[in-house]
């Protein structure tokens, strides 16, 4: 089954919508298979984001991610590195559809709430810098074969 890395940001985190955003995930029928609060350092959000290196936004995207701490999980389900990211919208809050979770909650490009990756590549890339394989639990769910 197909999983993608989420991460609350520190914006998110700090507004108390933790709960609210993985519930959403939850509800849709993800099943959470990693969860953890962290704190990101410089040289860890250098890297994910690192095809952003160089670009204008690039620091204050790094000063942003790092300065306070991020909710990191991985979910699995059908379809979910294309789907989170449908239900998390735009990048950009404000050209985000109504509904989303950057919609209903954010205004400002640099302060969208949350992160999904954008792609099954980048899942994998952003799983292995954020989770060990053994923080990764792979268990059944007796309400699946409701979902699936
Ligand atoms: P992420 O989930 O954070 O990767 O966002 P998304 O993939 O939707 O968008 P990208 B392009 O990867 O943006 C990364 C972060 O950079 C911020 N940003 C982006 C700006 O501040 N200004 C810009 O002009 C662009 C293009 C938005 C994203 N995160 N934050 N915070
Ligand atoms: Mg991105």
């Amino acid at each position: 089954m197909e999983r993608t890395y989420l991460m609350v940001k520190p914006d998110g985190v700090q507004r108390g919508l933790i709960g609210q955003i993985i519930s959403k995930f939850e509800q849709k029928g993800y099943k959470i298979v990693g969860l953890k609060m962290m704190q990101i350092s410089r040289e860890v959000a250098e890297r994910h984001y690192g095809e952003h290196a160089g670009k204008p936004f690039f620091n204050g995207l790094v000063d942003f991610i790092t300065s306070g701490p991020v909710v990191a999980m991985v979910i699995e389900g059908k379809d979910v590195v294309t789907t989170a990211r449908e239900m998390m919208g735009a990048t950009n809050p404000l050209k985000a559809a109504p509904g989303t979770i950057r919609a209903t909650f954010g205004v400002d490009v640099g302060r969208n709430i949350i992160h999904g990756s954008d792609s099954l590549e980048s899942a994998q890339r952003e799983i292995g810098i954020f989770f060990k394989s053994e923080e990764l639990i792979d268990y059944d769910r007796a309400i699946d074969t409701w979902i699936y």
